[in-house]
């Protein structure tokens, strides 16, 4: 039997979520996404998962939308929405991570990108390598940020930034997040398995009213329109793939050259 694209492992009342395709920098495809969405759904009906940590196996997080998997179903029969994808896909997983209302942790293993990255935005807290590096890379291929990056992203770091972030998808290293507020804490590589199950079991050990509340409480007061939003995203999405800008982003990634569009 292959070994599942979604490890699950427990301790202490903390669920540990890993990404588990390392040879594509955990890149989220179809099967992925649903064992994300399927673990989600458990950690929030069980009482004794207290803390969900979200992490990837490899030298990455996850470098966003398999971008193959994505071409091979673009090329079906029916064209595809991309959309549908979001609201199938991502959408429902950046709002169980927002609605669960338990601390959900982005430990930061290495890259990450695109919809890999904005996964990490919607958690509640993010630990990082010292060695990790955050890239939009939305722009690279012709779309906007999706999976609630477009409002988790200027909520985090304010609009100047987020500006800057998003259109030129510029790497970050994890100082330099931690410096401008998209991430709360650096840790050397070598020890961020540990550093993060020490993070995660403070919150494990805390009052799970007053963190639901909290959560509840900041959910409401800074991104009341959450689930809207991301509809409204999608559909912007759906507009950026209508271009053929998209296509020749990510073909040019695949055929390893730089890309080149055409003015609007
Ligand atoms: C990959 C990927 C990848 C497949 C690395 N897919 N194989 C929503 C709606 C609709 C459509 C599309 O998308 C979305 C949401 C999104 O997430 S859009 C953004 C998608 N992600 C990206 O555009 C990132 C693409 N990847 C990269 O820019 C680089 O790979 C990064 C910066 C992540 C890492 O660079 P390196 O550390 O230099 O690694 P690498 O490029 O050599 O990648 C290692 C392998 O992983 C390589 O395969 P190979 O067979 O050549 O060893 C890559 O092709 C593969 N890979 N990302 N997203």
């Amino acid at each position: 039997m292959s070994e599942s694209v979604l490890e699950a492992s427990e301790s202490g009342g903390i669920l540990t979520l890993t990404f588990n395709r390392p040879e594509k920098l955990n890149a989220l495809n179809d099967a992925l996404t649903v064992e994300l969405i399927d673990a989600l759904r458990g950690a929030e009906q069980r009482s004794d998962v207290r803390v969900v940590v979200l992490r990837g196996a490899g030298r990455g997080f996850s470098a966003g939308q398999d971008l193959e998997a994505f071409v091979s179903l673009s090329a079906g029969p029916e064209r595809l929405s991309v959309a549908e994808h979001l609201r199938r896909g991502y959408n429902v997983v950046a709002t169980q991570i927002r609605t669960l209302e338990k601390p959900v942790i982005a430990s930061l293993n290495g890259i990450a990108a695109g919809v890999g990255l904005s996964l990490a935005l919607a958690c509640d807290l993010r630990i990082a390598a010292d060695d990790a590096v955050l890239t939009l890379g939305f722009s690279k291929i012709g779309l906007i940020p999706d999976g609630g990056g477009s409002l988790m992203l200027p909520a985090l770091v304010g609009l100047g930034r987020a500006f800057e972030l998003a259109w030129t998808s510029d790497k970050l290293g994890a100082e330099e997040a931690l410096r401008i507020g998209l991430i709360n804490k650096v840790v050397p590589a070598a020890t961020l398995a540990d550093e993060t199950q020490a993070y995660a079991a403070r919150f494990a050990a805390a009052s799970p009213v007053a963190l639901a509340l909290t959560k509840r409480a900041f959910n409401r007061a800074v991104i009341p329109h959450f689930a809207e939003w991301l509809e409204e995203e999608a559909v912007l999405q759906e507009e950026a793939a209508a271009g053929p800008d998209l296509l020749e982003g990510v073909r040019a990634f695949m055929e390893k050259r730089r890309p080149a569009y055409a003015a609007r």
